[in-house]
């Protein structure tokens, strides 16, 4: 294949990154045959909770009062706070914005809401979600399952998942985070567990995650921790880690995602809206990665003062892969700098971005704007392989953006 000119690297690198399709490596989207929980239209993405934030930015409003309205009026007043009395400018606004334009839909001069809804309700849910999924040009999504949550526990049960475009993870929030709060259901499921972790619960704990990451097919468990997670640690959260998440994780031969950093409820009244962040210790994961070395662990982390020194972990640990730029990380100035940052650490080990889409349409708005970042870093370091009389092809690139976007997802995981 012909060495690229170094006048056409840009546009041969952005036609490369536009045409790659996607693995996405954590969402919260659901198949189209899991009912109500598949989220997606323009009620349910005005009313993600990143836009919920910046409408109470601009209204005096009770929480309560707003949370308390159907969804549609919900939608109806986010959508002329933040669109209608002013210009959608913050990267969740955006997002909509760029969603509308890729859909195809008019936007009519009074910028009408009900007009827009219209469009989409026009075309049946199956063709609208091959419409999204090509738009983005993502090629499959993992989503983020619950069995410890009853309603979703009842799609597993009865329906299950057809959909393979939606790969599982098996969430372990609950059982890590508020084990006192959950066992009760545990024992509904029929895992003889009690209040306290003796050696009996213990082997049901794993039995539960062994059974259900099967049930599942999950392709790893993940857990979101706050800033203080620590392990090593006398605690209900690190006895249940070390003690049935980790060996269960490696008999199945699966990675565990560690999403660190998130502080909930940092303001309740907002609901999901209402979580924070701060920055965490980076030696759990060094303790993680060097005493566990059969096992592997994705991570990421909310602060961006934990940015560089997981890099800088990664580069010590093979069995520790780095991933996206998650949640107040998501905005195009902080990922271009994260990614610039990684690509200069790791090279092209590293999973550069996933969206944490809610709703369907968001898979567009997240990976149209990533695509951007990642097109341009590309393009200035081939462009400087080049210049160095490096010869660089289209099918190099091709291949170092498969990887990125997919491909190391996939071979960390362990294969097809
Ligand atoms: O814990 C998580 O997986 C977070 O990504 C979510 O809980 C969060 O609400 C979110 O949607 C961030 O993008
Ligand atoms: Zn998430």
């Amino acid at each position: 294949m012909a060495i690229i000119n170094e006048a056409d690297v840009a546009a041969v690198v952005a036609k490369v990154v536009e045409e790659v399709q996607v693995t996405d490596i954590h969402t919260h989207l659901y198949p189209p045959g899991f009912g109500d929980m598949c989220l997606y239209g323009l009620d349910d993405l005005l009313t993600y909770h990143y836009l919920i934030a910046e409408f109470f930015r601009h209204t005096s409003m009770d929480y309560h009062a707003f949370f308390q309205l159907p969804k549609e009026r919900q939608a109806e007043l986010v959508y002329q706070t933040l669109f209608i009395e002013r210009s959608p400018l913050s990267e969740a606004q955006q997002g909509i914005v760029t969603i509308l334009k890729e859909l195809g839909l008019t936007v009519d001069a009074g910028k009408e809401l009900p007009a827009l809804k219209e469009q989409i309700k026009a075309i049946p849910l199956t063709e609208y979600v091959d419409k999204v999924f090509a738009a983005a040009g993502v090629k499959e999504v993992v989503m983020t399952n619950d069995p410890l949550d009853g309603t979703e526990r009842r799609w597993w049960e009865k329906v299950g998942n057809k959909d393979p475009r939606f790969k599982a993870a098996l969430r372990l929030d609950p059982l890590l985070n508020d084990y006192e709060m959950y066992f009760g259901e545990l024992n509904k499921m029929g895992y003889r567990v009690g209040r306290y972790l003796d050696n009996v619960t213990l082997g049901e704990i794993r039995r539960y995650l062994k059974e259900w990451a099967k049930k599942l097919a999950a392709v790893y468990m993940a857990v979101s921790l706050p800033p203080d997670f620590k392990v090593p640690e006398d605690s209900t959260r690190a006895r249940i880690l070390e003690g049935c998440v980790i060996p269960v994780c490696r008999e199945l031969k699966i990675p565990l995602a560690l999403m660190i950093g998130v502080k909930r409820r940092v303001n309740p009244h907002l609901d999901l809206a209402g979580d924070s962040l701060g920055k965490a210790d980076i030696r759990s994961i060094e303790y993680l990665c060097r005493v566990y070395p059969e096992n592997k662990f994705l991570v990421t982390m909310l602060s961006r003062e934990n940015q560089h020194e997981l890099a800088v972990t990664a580069r010590k640990f093979r069995n520790l892969m780095v991933f996206g730029c998650w949640w107040f990380l998501n905005n195009p100035e902080i990922v271009r700098e994260i990614t610039a940052m990684r690509l200069d650490l790791l090279g092209l080990s590293f999973i550069p971005q996933h969206s944490d889409a809610r709703v369907l349409e968001q898979l567009i708005y997240k990976w149209k704007h990533f695509r951007r970042i990642i097109a341009g870093h590309l393009t200035t370091r081939y462009r400087e392989l080049l210049t160095k009389g490096w010869p660089v092809t289209e099918k190099d690139i091709e291949k170092d953006i498969k990887e990125l976007l997919g491909n190391n997802f996939w071979n960390f995981v362990g294969g097809r």
